[in-house]
């Protein structure tokens, strides 16, 4: 039985605190940049392979613990990118609950999504429905390491060597993700990272391929270039999916700040953990213990018994001045482009369905102070509260 109405307590500015966001990017002191800035501006080399792309590749590549870094501009133009090198066509199988960029860069290849259901624990692809998915036209899987939490890469793996299918994991999410001692982006055939202003480590707008020989790496990186090997030679229709040489320079700088920055954010999660940890109807994350995370994200689940929706909660905390948001709320399944597909069916997706409608993100990155992280709690336990306190609806 529902309750007669939703609480309604003060707004943010009734409270006199400042809005909370989803999440801030993290920034580096600006003298600490202003040389780098100096440099470029001294050199006039702005892009094209300039040397703090080299150098940032480089120290990337040994901070990650990866064998090759390609640099791109985005995530996103890296995975439609990845998707050319390895040749992909006909069917990819993927995950409905992610960012809609996952799923495009597959249309954009005129390549079919074939949506599988999450675990509903983990949030990622379930191992288990994978099988079932593949068809003759079947030639890859793109699995999303969702909120930094690595995949179940081994039981992947497997199915992609029974079946010869290609693996391109989605880790926009999973910057400096270790599963089982190792970093996760060594799994699979190429893993795609995002360096978005909402991400764990920006700069600015950027991302990177993660691939394991030097062969392919030297593909790619002409793909990303128009397809030049040199000035009069073009070997691929490429793409210009270069990084610049301030977004290079800018994450050269990041990574020395990267030990601070992760810190915090683990101590963020435990103070969510342990408070929310106590509230009836909330469902906080079980980390892997075995995994080093990057604290990216906290995802919450509002399970019925709490007494709000998650919708009304999402209601109640922006009105006090709180930005949670619903990742992966609608689903990529659900989007008009994908909707007619016979596995976007949410018959067939029932736990990425529950998942979104029932998963909010609460504020996570490295500028949260400690007030604000107990003022997300104490108005999440205080909206609990008031609306059991209110009669049952006749
Ligand atoms: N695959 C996955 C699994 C992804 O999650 C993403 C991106 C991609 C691929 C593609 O990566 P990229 O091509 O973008 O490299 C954000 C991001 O735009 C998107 O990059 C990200 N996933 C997705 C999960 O979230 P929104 O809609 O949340 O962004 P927005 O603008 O509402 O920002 C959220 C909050 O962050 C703002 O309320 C305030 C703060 N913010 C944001 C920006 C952009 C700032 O303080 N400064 C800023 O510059 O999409």
């Amino acid at each position: 039985m529902r309750r007669s109405s939703t609480v309604s307590i003060l707004s943010s500015t009734q409270t006199g605190h400042p809005p909370i966001t989803v999440t801030q990017p993290h920034l580096p002191p600006l003298e600490e940049f202003l040389p780098y800035l100096e440099k470029i501006w001294n050199s006039k080399v702005l892009t094209n392979g300039g040397p703090f792309h080299k150098q940032f590749e480089s120290a990337l590549a040994d901070y990650l613990g990866v064998p090759h870094v390609s640099l791109f501009t985005n995530a996103t133009i890296a995975l439609v990118t990845a998707l050319q090198a390895l040749r992909i066509s006909g069917e990819v199988i993927t995950t409905p609950y992610s960012f809609v960029a996952t799923a495009h860069s597959l249309l954009w290849n005129g390549i079919k999504p074939v949506f599988v259901d999450i675990d509903p624990h983990t949030y990622n692809m379930d191992p288990q429905k994978i099988e079932a998915a593949i068809t003759p036209n079947t030639t890859a899987i793109m699995p999303v390491h969702c909120y930094g939490r690595p995949c179940d890469t081994e039981a992947i793996q497997r199915i992609a060597d029974d079946y010869n299918l290609k693996i391109i994991y989605d880790a926009a999410h999973a910057f400096g993700v270790q599963h089982h001692g190792q970093s996760v982006l060594n799994a699979g055939d190429m893993s795609i990272l995002s360096f978005h202003a909402t991400k764990v480590f920006n700069t600015f707008e950027g991302g990177a391929i993660i691939c394991q020989d030097a062969r392919t790496k030297q593909h790619i990186d002409h793909l990303k270039n128009f397809g030049f090997v040199n000035e009069v030679t073009v070997v691929a229709a490429g793409i210009n999916g270069k990084m610049s040489e301030f977004n290079a320079a800018l994450g050269l700088l990041q990574l020395k700040h990267m030990p601070a920055v992760l810190e915090r954010r683990a101590q963020i999660d435990a103070i969510y953990r342990d408070r929310l940890g106590q509230v009836d109807g909330v469902e906080v994350p079980q980390w892997p213990a075995h995994d080093r995370l990057n604290w990216s994200y906290f995802p919450i689940r509002i399970k019925p018994h709490f007494g709000l929706s998650r919708d009304e909660l999402y209601e109640e905390l922006k009105r006090l001045g709180i930005a949670g948001r619903r990742y992966f709320y609608p689903l990529i399944s659900e989007f008009p482009m994908y909707r007619g597909l016979p596995s976007a069916q949410m018959s067939m997706l029932p736990h990425a369905t529950e998942a979104s409608r029932e998963v909010i993100c609460l504020p996570q990155y490295p500028g949260l102070q400690d007030a604000d992280v107990h003022r997300v709690c104490d108005s999440i336990e205080a909206a609990a509260t008031q609306v059991k306190a209110m009669p049952l609806a006749a």
